[in-house]
């Protein structure tokens, strides 16, 4: 059993369950132009209605409820509290602190994201996270709905893995806002850090004792084959590229001197002014982990394709900067529906590589802010989905956090990605994570037995140990 106090969550994020996208004041975010690029998203879909969470909000704080969380950690959208990034929008605003009244009611604790990806798309117009002024107005953005929420929202994360803005929406063009640009992307992880410490900052002077936090998807990249050096080296590019880009500015002030080398023609250091390493660097309470599966690499590339899933219309190539030399080899572990390798204890040994390198050294806790998995659910005749599959993806993931926990890791918290089955960004409706089945045409919620299952594993704190998968 984890120690009281442990949190139990779910998450999601506001393009991916709100809706309501052009009502109340709201304005174009770079996913509302993005979706209507042909081929970027898998049929077309949009988040226009998405799970109508705008308006449902009341229906997923029950959904909370039912499955005895101590934290509903949601995102709010930029373009709609400051619609192109300008006034701010009361009507949105007002929806937010209806949500958290909601949630303080029912007894859950609202955390909340500042940036779940979902720029305003006057901004981008303007350079978007390629350019600092960006940063400067983050700033503003957080400020304002501090103002608004800071006496209920005792927890607030400035952004959701920044990695991903930056390189599958200005690197790959995976994401939107699809830029397929290196260099735009390195300048990105550049102003998205300096948002996320001059907002951090700024929120502390406003707010002495409100948890302030960042959530990153890190990686836990293992050799194919640890006895050649050539995939050791792979091994450890990918972990510079990926984890140690954003945990080294975080926590120590300074950009990891190999990845900056790997791509010195990418000119991130072009952005780097006087006093952004100590900005980026300021104190914050929670490391974020988003955790959803492994992979080994190779310098060699792989003799077969990495799984045989449907690809998204338009075809992507590695996010990564640098990917010379880099290939992922398949394992033959289980994969999820998308194509994603479970391996539950990656997830027990990043925990303890953090608590040993970055967080316990600066005091920092952690938190997994989202673990989860797609299946192909299948709704019964009962009306209900059984899901035994993401049951136990769920099961092996608390077992890997309790297992770090065991061995020192510093973890307060576990949130399921996600809530509800919601848009899935290039994936569509396609893929769903919920704990709580959506019926789209109806917009109907029904506990998925997942659900059932996690909402005793919530209200006894854990699992036991003889259920550990
Ligand atoms: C999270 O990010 C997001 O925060 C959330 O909004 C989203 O709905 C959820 O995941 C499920 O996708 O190299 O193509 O095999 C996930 C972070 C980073 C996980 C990239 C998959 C490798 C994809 N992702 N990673 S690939």
């Amino acid at each position: 059993m984890l120690p009281p106090g442990f949190v139990w969550g779910a998450s999601t994020a506001a393009y991916q369950v709100e809706g309501a996208a052009h009502l109340e004041g709201r304005r174009d975010s770079i996913w509302d132009v993005f979706c209507r690029v042909p081929g970027a998203v898998v049929d077309e879909h949009d988040g226009e209605v998405a799970t109508d969470s705008y308006f449902r909000y009341a229906e997923d704080v029950a959904a909370a409820r039912a499955l005895n969380l101590g934290a509903y950690r949601f995102s709010a959208s930029w373009a709609r509290v400051r619609p192109d990034g300008g006034p701010v929008n009361r009507a949105g605003v007002d929806y937010y602190s209806r949500l958290v009244d909601a949630l303080l009611e029912a007894g859950i604790a609202p955390w909340l994201t500042l940036y779940h990806w979902d720029l305003p798309q006057a901004i981008e117009e303007q350079g978007g996270w390629a350019e600092r002024s960006t940063a400067y107005r983050f700033v503003d953005y957080a400020a304002t709905l501090h103002d608004a929420l800071g006496d209920r929202v005792r927890v607030w994360t400035t952004l959701n893995e920044p990695w991903c803005s930056a390189f599958l929406g200005y690197g790959n063009g995976q994401h939107a806002p699809g830029r397929r640009d290196a260099r735009a992307a390195m300048a990105a992880v550049h102003h998205l850090l300096l948002a996320h410490g001059l907002a951090t900052t700024e929120l502390r002077r406003q707010d002495a004792t409100a948890t302030l936090a960042i959530s990153l998807n890190l990686d836990v990249a293992d050799p194919a084959d640890p006895a050649d050096p050539g995939d050791v080296d792979a091994a450890r590019r990918i972990d510079g590229q990926w984890n140690r880009l954003f945990l080294d500015p975080l926590f120590r002030g300074e950009y990891p001197a190999d990845v900056l080398a790997q791509t010195a023609h990418l000119g991130l250091t072009d952005h780097v002014r006087d006093g952004d390493l100590a900005a980026i660097a300021a104190p914050f309470d929670v490391l974020g982990v988003n955790y959803y599966h492994g992979q080994a690499v190779s310098h060699r590339p792989p003799p077969t394709p990495l799984h045989g899933l449907p690809s998204l219309a338009r075809p992507v190539t590695s996010p990564l900067p640098a990917p010379e030399g880099i290939h992922r080899v398949p394992r033959g572990l289980p994969q999820t529906a998308m194509g994603w390798e479970v391996q539950p204890e990656g997830l027990t040994r990043l925990l303890l590589r953090l608590q040993e390198e970055y967080t316990g050294p600066a005091g920092v806790a952690m938190a997994v802010t989202e673990t989860g998995a797609a299946y192909d659910d299948v709704v019964g005749p009962d009306g209900r989905v059984d899901d035994p599959e993401r049951r136990a993806f769920l099961a092996a993931h608390v077992g890997a956090v309790q297992d770090a926990v065991a061995s020192g890791a510093d973890v307060r918290g576990f949130f399921v990605w996600s809530l509800l089955d919601n848009f899935e960004w290039a994936w569509g409706y396609s893929r769903r994570f919920g704990l709580v089945h959506v019926d789209y045409a109806t917009q109907q919620r029904t506990l998925k037995t997942s659900g059932e299952w996690f909402a005793q594993v919530a209200a006894q704190g854990g699992l036991p140990w003889e259920e550990r998968s």
